[in-house]
């Protein structure tokens, strides 16, 4: 008989885990065998847990599947409390696998090293972070709570958590039996589909709203299909940027509100039916908004639930909605002709002696993507996340609507496992301190992103905010001058010119780590912050109940 150490990977692979992030500790080192020694999936080791629950989630976000954290109880598993928050705040589903004292040691009533309070604390923890648990203290019930946990997983696109007692792994176990797909009921399926499309059909201005479920669970085709068929313009929300990269033709653009273009602003606040499909209700996707969307006319559909006006349609999975609306769209075109132009970004760099601001990155990046091909992107919280919504869509993963800096780095790393393509990182200075060393793990690897640091010696983003503080200035740290320590190599730019340059010969140079130190005055963000700015701060002079 296998034990629970191999059963429990081959599960991972069977529910389409691809790799494994992890940092060992002595609870979790004889899992760690396992994972090495019966090479189920590859595993990769990071410096820090941060950097393990940032990976694993956007190698989530880049295959469309699990991906997995390992760590040892207490001090690491702690360490991953703040990405899988992030995680199942944006819906995407890691498995955490903790190590743990062995049942053994659980019964001798002892105090263990690394407890934190009591030997259900960390559980408890994670319990209100993750949508399903088990701790799998009998190797027979082990494979069936196994089952059950992946499964929610992956039913509900959400991090789960899974306790393993170190004297259990080597345990014999039976194979784990996936559990089938809960279904849509029917009928309930059938009616639910009906009343979106005859809303739409009887709608002047319909919008189809899209964000990152869609991605979570493969339906992104389908959504673009659905549009093309009905010929509605696609937005997607700041979370969903880059979704639909497949299918631009289709999407109008990125919406963020009074922040945003206002074109594409008009056609999401003036829809008189907006289908929003996947859509977190977040602030930073909301908030921004002048009018905002009219929730009356909205059709919602999210965690497996859809909302038109005040009933709820229960148990609907997105992927089955999306069949279910195809299967009955229209074959021929309600509207005829496009009544959306689709979304334009800088390009044109003008590579001469001026200083650079954010902005100048999008269109730079923009200009090597149309000579060189699109890369996938990851990008930490500040302003670099604002410039990434200017470039053009390629596959894009950041913390748009959780908003934890520190993403960045280990994002891309995650996204070079789960693309096999070399990543492009835009972080900014204040992240690059958090988790800016994760890089020095890329030559173990192999992996050579291009990493575009946004250094303005600043918390611009905090800056913006609030102007009189002089704690949001910080020091210069050089990292150009790190990365060649680091195993890669940097350089650092202060003009348009020197930027095309040096992208253009990062781009050109493979095997290392190339780190772009675009320095930037303090003060001077892209256009998309100032205009997020803007708008947050005129909803904020607005009498309340008038927003
Ligand atoms: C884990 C609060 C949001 S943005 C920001 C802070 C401190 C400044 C970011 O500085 P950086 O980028 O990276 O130099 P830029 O463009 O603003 O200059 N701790 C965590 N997450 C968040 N969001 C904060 C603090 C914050
Ligand atoms: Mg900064």
């Amino acid at each position: 008989m296998p034990t629970l150490g191999e059963v429990l990977l081959d599960a991972l692979k069977a529910h389409g885990a691809r790799e494994i992030f992890g940092l060992p500790g002595d609870f979790v080192l004889p899992f760690c065998k396992t994972i090495e020694d019966s090479a189920t999936l590859p595993f990769y080791t990071l410096s820090h847990e941060p950097a393990v629950g940032f990976a694993a989630d956007a190698a989530a976000r880049f295959h469309g599947g699990l991906s997995v954290a390992v760590v040892t109880w207490g001090a690491g598993a702690f360490n991953l409390v703040n990405p899988i928050a992030g995680a199942y705040a944006e819906r995407v589903p890691v498995v955490v696998i903790s190590g743990a004292p062995g049942v053994t040691e659980r019964a001798s009533g002892w105090q263990l090293h690394h407890m934190a309070r009591a030997l259900d604390t960390q559980t408890r923890i994670f319990a209100e972070i993750t949508c399903d648990q088990a701790v799998l203290t009998d190797p027979r019930t082990a494979p069936a709570e196994i089952a059950r946990v992946l499964r929610s997983a992956r039913e509900r696109s959400l991090p789960v958590y899974l306790e393993l007692p170190r004297d259990l792994v080597g345990a014999a176990a039976e194979p784990v039996v996936p559990l089938p797909p809960r279904p849509a009921a029917p009928e309930a399926l059938a009616e639910c589909a009906d009343e979106i499309l005859a809303r739409l059909a009887g709608a002047e201005r319909p919008v189809l709203l899209v964000d990152v479920e869609l991605r979570r669970f493969g339906a992104e085709r389908a959504a673009a299909a659905l549009a093309r068929r009905l010929n509605i313009p696609v937005v997607t929300t700041f979370m969903g940027r880059g979704l639909l990269s497949a299918d631009q033709d289709m999407v109008a653009g990125t919406y963020l509100g009074a922040a945003g273009q206002p074109d594409v602003t008009a056609l999401v606040e003036g829809s008189d039916a907006p289908l929003l499909l996947g859509v977190i209700l977040s602030d930073t996707n909301f908030a921004v908004s002048v009018r905002k969307i009219d929730m009356r006319r909205a059709m919602l559909a999210i965690d497996r639930e859809v909302r038109i006006g005040h009933h709820v349609y229960p148990d609907i999975p997105l992927a089955a909605l999306l069949d279910a609306l195809l299967a009955r769209a229209p074959a021929a075109p309600a509207r005829v002709g496009r009544s959306f132009a689709p979304a334009r970004y800088p390009h044109g760099l003008v590579a001469d002696a001026t200083a650079l601001v954010p902005s100048d990155i999008a269109c730079a990046v923009n200009d090597l993507f149309a000579a060189t091909g699109p890369m996938p992107i990851a990008a930490d919280m500040g302003d670099c996340l604002f410039t990434a919504t200017e470039i053009a869509a390629a596959g894009l993963v950041g913390p748009a609507y959780y908003a934890g800096m520190g993403y960045g780095v280990p994002a891309g790393l995650g996204a070079a496992v789960a693309t096999g393509e070399r990543p492009l990182i835009l972080v900014g200075d204040g992240a690059f301190q958090m988790t800016g060393f994760e890089l020095g793990n890329c030559r173990r690897y192999g992996w050579d992103p291009i990493v575009i640091v946004f250094n303005n010696a600043s918390w611009e983003m905090l800056r913006v905010f609030q102007p009189e503080s002089r704690f949001s200035d910080l020091d210069d740290w050089g990292f150009a001058r790190l990365a060649d320590d680091l195993g890669g190599e940097g350089v650092r730019v202060r003009t348009r010119g020197e930027l095309a340059a040096a992208l253009t010969q990062a781009r050109a140079r493979r095997g290392r780590f190339q780190l772009i130190e675009a320095m930037l005055p303090r003060g001077a963000t892209s256009d998309t912050l100032a205009r997020f700015v803007a708008g947050f701060q005129a909803a904020r002079a607005r009498p309340a109940g008038s927003r």
